[in-house]
């Protein structure tokens, strides 16, 4: 029923904390956080054990994800847990709940924030430059059914809502996200579309990192599915990206459906 929050507001930023006597060994803390939607932006923040930086978290999404800080170890004794925000300037909140302090977990492949693109709701359409999990830049955004592009749009595969990926003004659209990755082998799946009766095909690249995993033209109305090719992640944050490359008219592919899946 309750959360804490996290403020910056007045150029003082939120802090809570508490005491705990800890047995000697090796910890984590687990928590969930999410931002404020529809006003200010996105909190960023720290969590120590006493003096020691324990994680780093910028909590860029309208529904709750979960966190694990790095592994601390403790001699034992009463020791103070800190969630500290970052942000220095205008009003920013993130929300924080179910903090556990617990053995360290082995790392979990990473789950996809906003997967199929149906926050924010919107009613028509939303064009970036904007962050909801994904970091959407000005030439992509998210579709409803029956929005402006009309007919022009194949209802979405998943939920209401699609991403789109335009061109136009010589400039292509992005989508990226950056996660925080177990080791492993992994593929990207998705479904992708045209825009039915204006303009050309859109072509675009899937990228982990610097490296393209995948390229892409959808020739159909219809979203179709289509996964890249396998890529190895290392323990951290990676980022995945889908962008646009044709370089000139007015092209736009429709993406939903995006699935990460560890396949070793
Ligand atoms: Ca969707």
């Amino acid at each position: 029923m309750q959360t804490a929050y996290l403020k910056t507001d007045g150029g003082v930023p939120g802090r809570f904390s508490q005491e705990i006597n800890f047995k000697p060994g090796t910890y984590q803390v687990r928590f969930k956080a999410a931002k404020r939607t529809d006003f200010g932006g996105p909190q960023s923040f720290d969590v120590f054990y006493d003096d020691t930086k324990i994680g780093s978290y910028t909590a860029n999404s309208g529904a709750f994800v979960s966190y694990s800080t790095d592994t601390f170890e403790t001699p034992g004794g009463k020791h103070t847990i800190a969630f500290v925000a970052t942000t220095t300037e205008g009003d920013n909140t993130a929300f924080i709940d179910q903090v556990q302090v617990g053995l360290p977990k082995p790392p979990e492949p990473p789950t996809l924030i906003n997967a199929g693109f149906e926050s924010p709701a919107v009613t028509g359409s939303k064009i970036g430059p904007f962050t909801d999990g994904w970091t959407f830049n000005s030439r992509a955004g998210i579709h409803h059914n029956g929005g402006p592009f009309g007919t022009g749009a194949a209802p979405a595969p998943e939920g209401e809502q699609t991403a789109y990926l335009k061109t136009d003004g010589g400039v292509n659209g992005t989508i990226e996200q950056t996660l925080s990755f177990a080791p492993g082998t992994y593929t990207l799946s998705f479904k992708a579309a045209k825009r039915n009766g204006f303009g050309g095909l859109q072509t675009f690249d899937v990228y982990y990192d610097d490296r393209v995993i995948g390229t892409y033209t959808p020739s159909t109305a219809e979203f179709t599915a289509y996964t890249t090719q396998e890529f190895t992640a290392t323990a951290g944050t990676h980022t995945l990206k889908f962008a646009a490359t044709s370089t000139t008219g007015d092209n736009t592919a429709f993406i939903d459906q995006v699935t990460l899946t560890l396949s070793e």
